[in-house]
């Protein structure tokens, strides 16, 4: 696969496996969100696009999506976070003191006002460097990246759930635990 095929591809599977499994045919397992990879494989290749995709070209968007997007254990795939309808359990755990969150200008002041709230998903995103938090407020205009304070936002009754390699989720976060870094 190309770049530009591969990052199609993924786009594609984050739609399934993200937002609408039933949309093609599929039922995600209600705990972890996971299929078989053969059920992803031909769902996809069911498509007017995409009949010749192999369940290689699945492994490969899997093993060079830099964020690191899916996570394939033991014949099933899943997306590792990003969510909107089905809500995926994760176990809860410690985040480090300082977590981060990628924004953009406009959005800041009502982030400010009411805290961070999962909009269109099933959990607020936020990560342990700076990195994967730029790549996601850069998304959508002149980007801000928030701090939030865990410490203070556990006080406040928020819980952390760990999504893998440096992503943690909560159901919000309140305002007074997030500042501009
Ligand atoms: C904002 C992508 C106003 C929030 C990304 C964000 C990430 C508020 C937007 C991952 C608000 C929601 C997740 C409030 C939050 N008032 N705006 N009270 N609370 N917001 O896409 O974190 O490439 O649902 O700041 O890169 O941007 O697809 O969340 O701007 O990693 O793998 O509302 O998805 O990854 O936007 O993105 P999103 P997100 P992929």
């Amino acid at each position: 696969l190309n770049q530009a095929i591969e990052h199609s591809l993924s786009k594609l599977m984050s739609k399934i496996l993200r937002h609408s499994p039933g949309e093609f045919g599929i039922v995600l397992d209600p705990e972890d969100g996971s299929c078989p990879v053969g059920t992803l494989l031909e769902a996809i290749q069911a498509q007017p696009k995409w009949p010749g995709i192999t369940q290689d070209d699945i492994e490969q968007v899997v093993r060079n999506s830099e964020k690191q997007r899916f996570a394939i254990d033991g014949g099933r795939i899943r997306a590792r976070y990003g969510h909107s309808h089905d809500r995926v359990q994760y176990t809860a755990g410690e985040p480090p003191a300082i977590l981060y969150h990628g924004t953009n200008q406009k959005a800041l002041a009502s982030i400010l006002m009411e805290g961070l709230n999962p909009m269109n998903r099933q959990y607020v995103h936020l990560s342990e460097g700076t990195h994967f938090a730029t790549l996601a407020g850069s998304r959508r205009g002149e980007l801000v990246i928030l701090q939030i304070d865990t410490l203070k936002a556990k006080q406040a009754g928020v819980v952390f759930y760990f999504a893998g390699n440096e992503v943690w989720l909560a159901d919000r976060v309140p305002p007074d635990s997030c500042s501009v870094k």
